[in-house]
């Protein structure tokens, strides 16, 4: 019997997974943070609250303890590790917190498998962040890594820790190098979603313009439910190692703006520069997009775009959904939800 522990099925990666590990038969425990007012709208919206074979677990990734009797309590033979503090931005203001969690949080699951069962096959979510300042176009698993942020930089200790519980203890320990991976579940504070949200939201009338940062950082985006079927691929190989998930194209966050704009039926054209850049709709005249230099990272990540040869070799993944189809299917999503006034 296939036991699956993923740690953070609050998230948009372990909503995804969880429904998918449900569709194959296993038995899912899926931890989630004691908060005031927990958010299960994911799993809601994929409806698989209810599911007999899931499990809610509360656990925090900071906790030895907690994680030693996670490992103990569920029995699990496969632990996927999605939990931490994920925003990059946010990092550059809570650069230890995202240390305790992002980085060190990981090396607590290893322990406990150490001490519970040396058996769990354990998969670490490692980015494409890693890269940070590229040191080679396009990035594959053995590119030298160069993070820019805090939360890179975390990640890079925890990725290498999984290398290190391979290499000394024999441990199936696999750490994913996913490229960013969005979809209808992600985050609005990420860019993608930012920005189909409010496309929705200036779509039915309910805003004025949408506000960014840096629109000329390039990134390689695929879709997320595609990007957690490698995670599990990965777990069921014949050895652990590094992967790299990607879609091997790059457009910057400009391009995405102009698409989703389309997707909604609006053309945007822009004018000015660098801080007084704004996107204008073509048919109306209006500024439906302003430069906020709040957004703006102390260093950023300026270009990323992913080589999956060897997860396409090794694992038989490949992406499928492009980036227009990804774009729209968010902004459709976001329109119906913005109609409908749903709260999150
Ligand atoms: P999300 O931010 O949507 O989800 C992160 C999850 O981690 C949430 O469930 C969150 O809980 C949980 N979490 C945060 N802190 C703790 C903690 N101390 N203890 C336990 N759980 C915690 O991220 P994604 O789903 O987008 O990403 C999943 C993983 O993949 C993350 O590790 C991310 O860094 C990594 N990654 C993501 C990529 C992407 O493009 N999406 C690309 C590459 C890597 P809560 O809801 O309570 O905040
Ligand atoms: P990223 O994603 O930092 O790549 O990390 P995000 O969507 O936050 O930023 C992408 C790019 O867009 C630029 N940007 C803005 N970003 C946000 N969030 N808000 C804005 O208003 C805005 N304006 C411009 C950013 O500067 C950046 O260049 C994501 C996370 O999911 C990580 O956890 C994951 O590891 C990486 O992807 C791969």
């Amino acid at each position: 019997m296939k036991i699956a522990v993923i740690t953070g099925i609050t998230g948009q990666d372990g909503a995804y997974l969880a429904e998918l590990l449900l569709e194959k038969g296993y038995t899912v425990y899926g931890t989630y943070r004691r908060t005031s007012s927990v958010n299960f709208w994911r799993i809601e919206e994929l409806g698989i609250q209810d599911h007999p074979d899931l499990h809610l677990v509360e656990y925090d990734l900071t906790d030895l303890s907690a994680s030693i009797r996670l490992l103990q309590q569920t029995k699990a033979t496969e632990v996927y590790n999605l939990a931490a503090q994920s925003f990059v931005g946010v990092s550059f203001d809570q650069p230890l917190t995202t240390a305790e969690i992002t980085g060190i949080g990981p090396v607590n699951l290893l322990e406990a498998i150490r001490i519970v069962d040396p058996e769990i096959r354990f998969y670490q979510a490692s980015t494409s962040e890693m890269f940070g300042k590229v040191q080679a176009i396009p990035q594959k698993e053995d590119t030298p890594f160069y993070p820019r942020s805090p939360y890179g930089v975390a990640k890079l200790y925890a990725h290498w820790m999984v290398v290190n519980y391979r290499e000394s203890y024999n441990i199936f320990a696999t750490s994913g190098i996913l490229f960013n991976h969005e979809s209808p579940l992600r985050g609005r504070e990420f860019v993608t979603r930012k920005i189909t949200d409010s496309v929705a939201k200036i779509k039915l009338g309910k805003l004025d313009y949408l506000e960014l940062g840096n629109l000329d950082a390039k990134r390689d985006w695929g879709f997320a439910k595609e990007y957690v079927e490698g995670m599990w691929r990965m777990l069921q190989a014949d050895e652990p190692g590094t992967f790299v998930l990607a879609t091997n194209r790059t457009e910057t966050v400009r391009d995405f703006v102009t698409m989703a704009f389309k997707a909604a039926g609006i053309e945007v054209e822009y004018s000015g520069q660098d801080l007084d850049e704004v996107g204008i709709d073509r048919a109306t005249g209006k500024v439906v997009l302003k430069i906020n230099p709040k957004f703006h990272r102390p260093a950023e990540v300026d270009l990323l775009i992913g080589d999956p040869a060897s997860a396409t070799e090794k694992l038989g993944w490949k992406p499928q959904t492009t980036l227009e189809e990804l774009c729209q299917m968010m902004v459709e999503a976001d329109i119906r939800r913005n109609e409908i006034g749903f709260s999150f």
